[in-house]
């Protein structure tokens, strides 16, 4: 029985497959991208010519420390590939993403990329998006005020959910964005669009953890092999 580290490192050998030399790279947060992130540096230790961008500042310090060369994406707006993790994963390659709390800067790193390619492990597989809690990012200006809006922003699509709000120890966690993150436990998302153009019309949201039409392929590691989906 693979560990959950073995498939992780595997899912991360095979995005390596994906990377070609002189590639502008999108790279993404968590513990399957670190996986991904150790086994680049090796390689451009032995000399394959990357450049990464990163999603969050651990990332960015990580990748630094593993002389992987950076750039920020005002020096390159335009990316060839992005490589990233998921929360949930869905059939049609729609995401839950943001567990880290990077999902603004993933989602723009993303969008920027030609090419987004998901790594995760098997577990991330899922029918229905939703029972991950879905992350949203909030402004934080009048937070209540944006708790009631989404309330019902999503209680006229027939939804309901326990909104958390995201701590780091006793303090409201904050991202490399300055903004705050309201959990959102909805169970199942029948309508990922639907749910998404509501929450976007709420003011005080800035971004969420859905990215639909996003990921062009995910390599989903199993314990008989990596799965490639398109
Ligand atoms: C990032 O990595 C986040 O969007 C997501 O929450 C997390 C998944 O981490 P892991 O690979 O450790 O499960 O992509």
């Amino acid at each position: 029985m693979a560990t959950a580290d073995e498939l992780k490192r595997a899912a991360g050998e095979a995005a390596l497959s994906h990377v070609e030399d002189g590639m502008n790279l999108g790279i993404g947060t968590g513990t399957t991208t670190e996986a991904f992130i150790r086994l680049l540096a090796d390689k451009v230790r032995d000399g394959l010519q990357v450049t990464g961008v990163a999603t969050s500042e651990r990332t960015e310090r990580l990748c630094r420390e593993l002389s992987i060369p950076m750039a920020t994406l005002e020096e390159l707006p335009k990316l060839d590939l992005t490589i990233d993790g998921a929360d949930e994963i869905d059939q049609s390659l729609r995401l839950v993403k943001g567990g880290g709390g990077a999902l603004l800067r993933e989602k723009i790193v993303a969008v920027a990329s030609r090419k987004m390619l998901v790594i995760a492990d098997e577990a991330k597989l899922v029918e229905t998006l939703g029972a991950f809690p879905l992350p949203i990012e909030i402004n934080g200006f009048g937070m209540i005020a944006t708790y009631l809006a989404i309330q019902e922003a999503v209680g006229e699509l027939g939804l309901s959910c326990e909104l958390i709000l995201r701590r780091r120890g006793p303090e409201p966690f904050i991202t490399d964005s300055g903004h705050l993150i309201l959990d959102a436990s909805f169970g199942r998302i029948p309508d990922p669009h639907a749910l998404s153009n509501a929450l976007l019309k709420v003011p005080g949201v800035v971004e969420h953890g859905l990215f639909l039409g996003l990921a062009d392929e995910a390599l989903v590691a199993t314990a008989s092999g990596v799965r490639h989906l398109t």
